[in-house]
This record gives C-alpha cells, structure tokens and sequence, in this order.
C-alpha cells in the first residue's frame, strides 16, 4: 500500500508547500545543486539542520580542523568568475577558511533565500499514486516535491565511543563534529581525548601547545602523513588561476579527483631505492595523493604496500625519542591507506613533548567514564576536559536517522539493513525520484569530495532536467540494475586490500552495522564516464514512468 492511502501516516495527503525539488542539507553539494536547478527555473527547497550553511565544515569547528587535499582543487570549479576572484590564502585551507568561503558563495550566488536553517527533516515518504515526495520537519511543518535529493553528507552523523559512563561525567567534553562556536579555552587544564582518526590528528598538536597536559587514548594507531603547510604564494596562485580550466577537466578524468597522473609500475618493479626516494619526495611535498598515487598498486598488492607501510613506520621510529611510544604509534595489523590516511602537522612530534602521554587501549582498555574522568583496567585518570574524536556513522548514518519510506512503505533503514545498495550510488531500487550525492556505490570518501560532489550534482540536474523535458513523472533505479552494480563494487573493492581494515569505508566503526565496503573504489574519471553512459542511453537501468502513465 502506498503512504498517501495510509491515513494513519502524518506525512501523507501534504497539500501546500510544494516544490519541484526538496534538497536535504546545505553543504556544498546541497549549495551547488539548488544553484543548478535554481538556473533551470525549478522551485527549490533546501531544508538544513544548522542555522547557516557549510555543512561538515559548519560543524567541525575544533582546533587544527582544516582539508588535506591541496585546497586551489578542493573548491568549486563551477563558476569561472569564483574560481578566480577566490583568494586562498594556505595550501590547505583552515576550517574557518572553508567557512568563510561557503558563505561567500552562498551570498555571491544569492543561496540563502531558498534554505531554511534550523530545520531538521524527520521524515520523507513517498507517495506513491501523486509521485512525488512528502516530508515533514521535527518541528511538524510539512512539504512535498517530485525530487527528493539527499545532500546530506558523508560524515555527518557522529558517534560517541561506545563507552558508559559519559553522562556521570562532572567535567567539560566536547565531540570534535559539534564543536561550540565560541571555542575552548585548555591553558592550564588537563585534558583527555579519545580518537586518533583524521580528526584526532589534526587536534591532538594544537591542544598539545595549550593544555596542561593532554592524554591521548589510541584504539588503533595511525599512518600519518606530514602536510607541510604553508601560505599560498601570489606565485602559487597566479600558476593555478592562469590553467584553471585545464586543470579542472584533467581532474575529473583521474581516479581520485586530483592533479596527480598515477603511476602505472608496480612498487615491486623498482630498486629499493628508488622507492625511498620516491616516498621521501612526497612526504617532504606533503601530499597525500601523490603518494597513494605513487605507484600502481600500493593498494592492492601486500607486499607493494609493504613498502610504503614500512617507510612510515620508519618516520615514527625516527621521529619519537620514547622508543615505546613509538612502538606503539606504528600500525602493525593494517595496509597503509585502507583506513583513510590522515596528514597532520607535527603529530608524531607532539608525543616528545613533556605534557603529552599515550595510552594504548589494546594494552589498557577503557572500562568506563566516571565523574572525574576516565577508569581504565590499570587506574582511573582525571580530567577537566574530555575530547570525542570518534567519529561518525559514515556513509550511512545521516540517511538512515530519517524515516524514509519509498515504494509500498518500505523503511530506508531496511532496505539497508544488509549494507547500503544502490544503484551508481546515486539512487536506490524502491525509493523512485530520490537521489543522494556521494553515496556508497560512488567513488565519494576516496576522492577530492569537491570534484566528486559536482560530478553528482551536474549529473543529477541533467537527470532531473531530462526527466522533465520527457513529461517523465518518475525515474527508479531497477532491482536488477542495481544488484549488477552493487556486485561490481563489492567485486571491485574485493580486488584491494581495503576490505582487510577495521575502518569505517567497512562499516567496521559501528556496532551491528553491516561489514560492506562502501565507497566505489574503481576511481573517479572511469565511474564519470560509466554513469554518463547510463545517461546517455536515456538512463538504462532506471525504469522511467511517462506522466500519462500515471495511475488516474
Ligand atoms: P575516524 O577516522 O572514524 O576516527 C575515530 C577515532 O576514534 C578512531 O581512532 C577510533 O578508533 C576512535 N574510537 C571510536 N570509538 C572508540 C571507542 N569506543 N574507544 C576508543 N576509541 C574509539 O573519525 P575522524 O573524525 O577522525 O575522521 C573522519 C573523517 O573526517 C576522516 O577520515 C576525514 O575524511 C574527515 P578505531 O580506529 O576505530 O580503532
């Protein structure tokens, strides 16, 4: 039965507030595709949680927050006239830079009058006989519109560490993705944090330099890249702005989204040496997909990765003074790069420093938050303050909290119960006129999100826009369509190492969440030319339901 004969359901029978396109979240892909659609003379909504625009980098406002991809290419390309008059003022931009470039672009293009801030969806369900969606709000408003696109980001639901006790906690603590916007003061207090993912690393040096003393709890060690920051040079700038366009065509066409040729010879085929040198030139360049890039198959060969694993164990053995210490920063039991690599600034460093110590969780587990602090099996440790930098429920996790119900009611959050299929990673078998950016199934968290996002977003206006002029009143991905591609994900990830980390590409970070390899690992410019061959072939694997076909 369909929701809009459900009379029971409180989303159906929404009558006012209707639009072509309702648009879940106002980052940079819900920013970019209301301007799109705005331009094809849609009405457009954008519903977001926050009271501004920005998404992940309206959140994770906490100290040493900043992109670890060259920012001249993480940033919109799709405004020749931006992408000129822009000034970035370092190599990789600090979060209140992004920020402040988010809002840029939301006033220059004149964003803000079609999103509705402080607005948390709650429910989208889909009616079945009218096709179009239905969505109600948290605080009761309602609204519809044939398109629902979910722009809801990556990384956006977060976690808190699976560990009782934290409400009992008398002190101050704070999760790394709710940051509060005035900023923490640590001189002179001790602090605790917890994670040293991406996040973890970026914070951990800069509380360092303020706190009395800072205590790190490390669950599984990282692999940590240093970025060698520095301000962009008018030179810089000039070399980038003069070649824009060239550049950004040439990205779209890699498997990462970036400006880095990858390189076909295997790490295996090379002189010991050789591989040194080649490792060394991108640790001193700072550049992460330089150096995944740097030989063929560091990822999917063991003992290839082998090579690059060891040479960044070396950079902590070489860089910690505290031979134990060290011993324990080193991941041992994963591939490098199959958790997602962070860069930092001084990270293995900051351990030399007096007021910092380790505590390794696979020697002294944590047993509980108590109101002082934190209890481990060996001692209770005291704090002030407490920082969660564990995570999110990745992928998933933020269009799985909204009660989205597609075709013959189906809950979202079975259809997904199994892992997240879709169909290209942009939509699902179920859910007809429902689109989501960056999604599992897609190349996503492995690439420059920015080129990712505008490839999704561009192909989803031109969808929308196709279906439109065809008088097509719905558009759904077909349950064989989609097994097919899900089975080439998997069958392509398969191919690499990742599936062998705990990490959260894997699902691995959440409790009873399926163990699925999530983002599509077959690279960027050949998934671009893939779904604009489906396009091109008038959406093969969607079934598309002329208006006139619709039920009376
Ligand atoms: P991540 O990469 O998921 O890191 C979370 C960290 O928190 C990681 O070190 C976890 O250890 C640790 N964690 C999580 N839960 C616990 C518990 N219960 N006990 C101890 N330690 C725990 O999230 P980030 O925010 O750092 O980065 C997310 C992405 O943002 C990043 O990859 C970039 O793309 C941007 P684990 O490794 O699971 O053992």
């Amino acid at each position: 039965m369909s929701t809009a004969s459900n009379s029971k359901d409180p989303v159906a029978s929404i009558q006012n507030n209707s639009y072509d396109v309702i648009i879940v979240g106002a980052g940079f892909a819900g920013m970019y595709l209301l301007h799109r659609l705005r331009k094809l003379g849609m009405s457009v909504k954008v519903f977001e949680k926050a009271d501004d625009v920005g998404g992940t980098w309206y959140w994770n406002r906490y100290p040493g927050a900043r992109c670890d991809v060259e920012v001249m290419e993480y940033s919109y390309s799709f405004s020749a006239e931006l992408q000129q008059d822009w000034v970035w003022t370092t190599r990789y931009a600090c979060q209140p830079e992004i920020l402040r470039y988010a809002n840029y672009v939301a006033d220059r293009f004149d964003l803000r009058k079609d999103i509705q801030f402080n607005t948390v969806l709650t429910a989208a369900h889909y009616d079945e006989s009218a096709r179009r969606w239905n969505i109600e709000t948290a605080d009761g408003e309602h609204a519809s519109a044939q398109f629902c696109v979910m722009a809801t980001g990556c990384l956006s639901a977060s976690k808190e560490p699976e560990i009782d006790g934290l409400d009992r906690y008398e002190g101050e603590w704070y999760h790394t993705a709710h940051w509060p916007k005035e900023g923490v003061d640590f001189v002179g207090k001790k602090v605790g944090i917890i994670g040293t993912g991406a996040t973890g690393i970026q914070v951990i040096p800069v509380v360092a330099k303020q706190a009395e003393h800072l205590t790190v709890f490390q669950r599984t060690p990282n692999y940590v890249l240093e970025a060698h920051n520095r301000p962009l040079t008018p030179e810089d700038q000039a070399e980038w702005k003069g070649d824009y366009p060239r550049r950004r065509a040439q990205a779209r066409h890699t498997p990462l989204g970036c400006l880095v040729e990858p390189n076909t010879q295997s790490a295996l085929e090379v002189s010991a040496a050789e591989r040194e040198r080649t490792y060394q030139y991108h640790w001193d360049k700072g550049n992460l997909i330089g150096l995944l890039s740097s030989y063929a198959d560091l990822v999917t060969n063991e003992e290839a990765n082998n090579t690059v694993s060891e040479f960044m164990r070396r950079i902590v053995r070489e860089t910690v003074k505290d031979p134990v210490t060290a011993e324990k920063l080193m991941p041992k039991d994963y591939p490098y790069g199959t958790k997602r690599p962070p860069m930092g600034t001084d990270y293995y460093a900051t351990f030399n420093r007096d007021n910092v110590s380790l505590v390794d969780l696979r020697d002294e587990a944590i047993v509980e938050f108590t109101p002082k602090g934190i209890r481990t099996v060996d001692k209770e440790y005291e704090f002030e303050v407490l920082i969660l930098a564990s995570g999110f429920n990745a992928m998933t996790g933020a269009l799985t909290a909204i009660d989205i119900r597609g075709k013959d009611n189906t809950a979202f959050s079975d259809a997904w119960a199994d892992g997240p299929d879709t169909y290209l990673g942009v939509s699902i078998s179920g859910f007809p006129n429902l689109f989501h950016i960056t999604g599992p199934g897609s190349p996503s968290v492995l690439t420059n999100m920015l080129v990712s996002t505008e490839q999704h977003v561009d192909w989803i206006t031109d969808c929308i826009a196709y279906l439109r002029d065809h008088d097509i009143a719905s558009i759904e991905a077909t349950p064989e369509a989609q097994r097919d591609w899900v089975a080439h994900v998997q069958e392509v990830a398969n191919t690499t190492l990742y599936p062998r980390a705990n990490s959260w590409y894997m699902g691995a970070n959440v409790p009873g969440k399926a163990r699925v390899f999530m983002p599509y690992v077959g690279g960027l410019g050949a998934y671009g030319e893939r779904i604009d061959e489906v396009a091109s072939k008038g959406y093969e694997g969607f079934e598309l339901t002329p208006k006139a076909a619709q039920p009376a």
